[in-house]
């Protein structure tokens, strides 16, 4: 199939998953061609099977807000009749499911008929997108996508409650390349992060306030007093500047390192003990599914999607939104003792293999054949 994906190409989750899926579908021989406005950051190599094409939005003084929805169908017009696209498969209500649609209604204009998957991940339904200046728009786009697929059951139950919605919305989840992930490193390089006799603690998080970063530090200022150890920060996000202050008001600052933006997770993750996620609002998680990936057990918040990665007692522990001391009890009996540890780190990994890739990955691609069939037959 030749399949045209939309997504941000920034750090965020939805970017994340919408790069691995169109390299996995990459490598089952389809045809992908990525279009957004700067190259994914996931995304490293093109290659035969692989396209990027770049949106971009001139400046003109008389815009106060340039035009990005109009530039983006305008080029998935073009895109779609050069590369003779077959489907369109745009990751994120906002704005891509709205301009993937007038790309479509353009398209029809030339008698070429073209489906739209839409991928819901979580902030354009419950954070952004049910807000009343976007709800309007956000209904109607997701009620025109041809498919509609939600990353948990937790955000499809969200969205058909938040919005009144007239499609089937089909969850697929969230997925990694497991085998991947299973020590790709020999040179883990631990020691320049943390002693030996210390447990490394970690979180990865774009900061911002849904992700609760203070409570981050609240667990981890508890797990240090009883025993030894460090805590990295990995990512960029109006939070840090209070995170920092927090350190320094607890006097932990020399035990946390904040990484900034990183693309070297996977081998901050491998000599990681434990990953910390103890978000407002988390459609899925995908943080703590690639912990999980890499053997990091999970202290979790239990809301939204987190419940359906992250399994109680197994790959890690879930507690109630804000609830730090019971989070670092259940962090403290994980990294207790070296037996205990290995043993979640274990059960992480098997917990994390339901979303492999090669489970998931053909979810999408069945979706994509039935809509190409069913709109080269009635088209509408
Ligand atoms: O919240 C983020 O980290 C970014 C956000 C995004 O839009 O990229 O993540 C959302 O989509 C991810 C991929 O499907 C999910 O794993 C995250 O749980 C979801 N974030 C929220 O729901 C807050």
């Amino acid at each position: 199939m030749k399949i045209a994906i939309v997504c941000y190409p920034t750090f965020g989750g939805s970017g994340v998953v919408a790069t691995e899926l169109g390299l996995a579908l990459a490598e089952h021989g389809h045809e992908v061609h990525f279009i957004t406005y700067k190259q994914p950051v996931r995304l490293e190599l093109l290659s035969k099977n692989i396209h990027f094409h770049e949106v971009s939005v001139p400046d003109y003084p008389l815009f106060h807000y340039q035009p990005y929805e109009l530039a983006l169908s305008s080029k998935l017009v073009d895109m779609v009749k050069l590369h003779k696209i077959e489907v369109l498969h745009v990751h994120y209500a906002i704005p891509h499911a709205y301009a993937g649609y007038m790309a479509k209604k353009m398209l029809e204009e030339e008698n070429i008929y073209i489906p739209m998957v839409t991928t819901l991940h979580g902030t354009d339904i419950t954070l952004v997108g049910s807000h009343p200046f976007y709800k309007t728009a956000v209904t109607f786009s997701i009620n025109n996508s041809d498919v509609v697929t939600s990353v948990s059951q937790s955000l499809k139950d969200d969205t058909l409650q938040l919005f009144d919605i007239k499609k089937e919305i089909h969850v697929v989840p969230n997925f990694i390349d497991i085998p991947k992930k299973i020590n790709p490193y020999t040179d883990c390089e631990r020691d320049m992060m943390a002693e030996r006799n210390e447990r490394i603690v970690t979180h990865v998080s774009n900061l911002r306030k849904v992700k609760r970063v203070l409570d981050v530090i609240e667990v981890f200022d508890r797990i240090q007093k009883k025993t030894p150890s460090k805590l990295i920060i990995v990512g960029e996000g109006p939070e840090r500047e209070a995170c920092e202050l927090l350190c320094t008001k607890k006097g932990i600052e020399e035990k946390v390192l904040f990484v900034g933006n990183s693309n070297e997770v996977d081998k901050i993750l491998c000599f990681s003990d434990l990953f910390i996620l103890p978000s407002e609002k988390e459609s899925f998680g995908l943080a703590a599914l690639e912990a999980m990936a890499c053997g990091v057990p999970v202290i979790s918040s239990n809301t939204g999607g987190l419940p359906e990665v992250n399994i109680q007692g197994v790959s890690g522990f879930l507690s109630d939104v804000g609830n730090v001391e019971e989070m670092a009890e259940n962090a403290l009996k994980i990294l207790d003792t070296d037996a205990s540890l290995n043993n979640f780190k274990k059960q992480a990994v098997e917990a994390a293999l339901v979303y492999d890739t090669k489970k998931i990955v053909p979810m999408y691609e069945q979706l994509y054949a039935k809509a190409i069939t069913e709109k080269t037959n009635a088209p509408n």
